[in-house]
């Protein structure tokens, strides 16, 4: 681990996030069975290597007696994670409500639920103090864990509040804060009823990292606007104290990709499905099925383009492959609804007897499964409403070594800015600009596809999620040791 500067020693990391890697399922009072769950920080984390790491995290079950805890937390011991055990009201108050209903919402610039509203803003105070309880209570598991010189690094916006709670309790701490989804425009964080305390909160970490600039210039200019503070090259100051503000782009790891292609069994998925689709042009879309993925806007420029030019009527298909999420909230119901409805319209109208323009498939693919598809697929679509980074774009690039594929990509989301070059740029909100550049997509001449994946291919090869990683831990470690040294002056 070169970039640390640590000697062969291994840097001893604590990555706190909501949510373990694993989903966890009981088979009885004491065993627990442990599988590694899908998503977007598991897929970069799976890639950094050569460090310490061990995470802290809920593990997305309600466990109220004693013995099944001691048991998943044997169990999750074995994939060096350790439990944060969360009751069904702290989690109903803080994952629910004030995380997924006002946060996510917020930071994502889609406001909040219509029809909620009132009841979130009655709801917001026993909702913040849930959050923050809920944070303490991952502060206190870092605690019993910690040991002097680890870095610890706290994800997404699930907690904000826990920088505060461990420099609390040990100002030497090294803490770094990392943020998974855009921070918004000042002017819409600042409708936030706790927005100083947050802020406030976040800025007793010693670093903040977000996927880009613009992130970073928005949490920035909040500091400024809402705290009076002064905000400088570095960050942000307060009386004498800097808190490091910077961008780190995540990425994936992409020899895993590519490793996966050379398997016999991904080939043999690869020739059937070359074979299954022969003739036709495969579009393809992955995404949780969330509202700031902007599925239906996607499937709606779809129909646009099969209106508009009917000779690829029965050339073209488009697989959208959704993971459902949050299913019990009902804005999500409605969204699952709503896309059926229109992949169903699209069917009936453009579909014969023996082929249907769009595969829409609920459910979550095994990587084997993703990377043969994200292989032989011809265009793939990116239309996020907002997005933090977007590593289905990463993913597809990485496995479409020789086909050459065309990225169509949202310029909403953080990987405009890092694969902007090589991607057709869209905003997905516009279903006639959508929908030429699929056309524009499925007949680029070999020529330019060429030299858009090049650019693609460069820049997701070479900024992995280990680079990510290692970055944001060495920048970590070496601004802790500049201030201080600053101290000792
Ligand atoms: P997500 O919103 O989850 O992540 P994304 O970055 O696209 O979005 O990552 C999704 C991950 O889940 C990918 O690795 C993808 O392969 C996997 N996935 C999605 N649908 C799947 C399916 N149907 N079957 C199997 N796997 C599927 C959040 C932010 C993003 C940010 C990441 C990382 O919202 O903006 O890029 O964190 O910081």
């Amino acid at each position: 681990f070169r970039r640390l500067g640590l000697r062969g020693m291994k840097q001893r990391l604590l990555v706190v996030a909501n949510r373990l890697p694993v989903s966890a399922n009981r088979r009885g009072e004491d065993h627990w069975s442990l599988e590694i769950s899908a998503g977007g920080l598991v897929s970069a984390l799976l890639g950094v290597k050569d460090v310490d790491a061990k995470w802290i995290g809920w593990a997305g079950v309600n466990v109220p007696d004693e013995i099944g805890q001691r048991a998943l937390t044997r169990a999750l011991a074995e994939k060096r994670c350790i439990p944060v055990f969360l009751d069904e009201e702290i989690v109903h108050q803080y994952y629910n409500g004030y995380c997924n209903n006002i946060l996510w919402p917020l930071f994502h610039y889609l406001g909040l639920p219509q029809e909620d509203r009132l009841a979130t803003t009655r709801n917001f105070e026993s909702q913040f103090n849930a959050y923050k309880r809920a944070n303490q209570m991952f502060a206190d598991v870092v605690y019993q864990h910690y040991q002097e010189g680890d870095v610890i690094w706290c994800h997404d916006y699930h907690l904000m509040f826990l920088p505060k709670c461990l420099k609390d309790h040990n100002i030497n701490m090294k803490v770094g804060w990392f943020l998974h989804t855009p921070f918004p425009s000042s002017e819409i964080y600042r409708t936030l009823p706790s927005r100083s305390e947050l802020l406030r909160s976040v800025l007793c970490a010693d670093l903040v990292g977000f996927h880009t600039y613009d992130y970073a210039r928005h949490f920035v200019s909040a500091c400024t606007r809402i705290l009076g503070l002064e905000g400088t090259p570095e960050g942000v100051e307060d009386q004498g104290r800097l808190t490091r503000v910077a961008a780190f782009p995540i990425g994936i790891d992409s020899e895993r990709f590519k490793r996966a292609l050379e398997i016999t069994a991904v080939k043999r998925h690869i020739n059937e499905l070359t074979h299954r689709f022969a003739g036709r042009k495969v579009m393809l879309g992955v995404d949780r099925l969330d509202m700031i993925k902007g599925i239906p806007q996607k499937i709606l420029a779809f129909e646009k383009f099969l209106e508009e030019n009917p000779d690829w009527n029965d050339k073209v298909v488009l697989l959208q492959i959704a993971v459902p999420t949050r299913t019990d909230v009902p804005e999500y119901q409605k969204l699952t609804s709503q896309v059926h409805e229109i992949v169903g319209r699209i069917n009936g109208r453009f579909g014969t007897l023996t082929a249907v323009p769009i595969h829409h498939l609920d459910r979550s693919l095994d990587f084997h499964a993703l990377c043969a598809l994200y292989a032989v697929t011809d265009v793939a679509l990116v239309t996020s409403l907002r997005d933090g980074m977007n590593l289905v774009s990463y993913e597809y690039v990485a496995c479409q070594g020789s086909k050459k594929g065309v990225l169509i990509l949202s310029e909403f989301a953080g990987a405009a800015q890092s694969l902007g070059a090589g991607a057709i740029l869209v905003n997905p909100w516009n279903i006639t600009e959508v929908a030429d550049s699929i056309r524009h997509a499925l007949t680029m001449l070999p020529d330019e596809r060429e030299k858009r994946h090049r650019h693609n291919y460069a820049h997701v090869t070479t900024h992995t999620a280990q680079d990510w990683a290692e970055t944001f831990v060495c920048e970590l470690n070496e601004t802790v040791a500049e201030a201080q040294l600053r101290t000792r002056q």
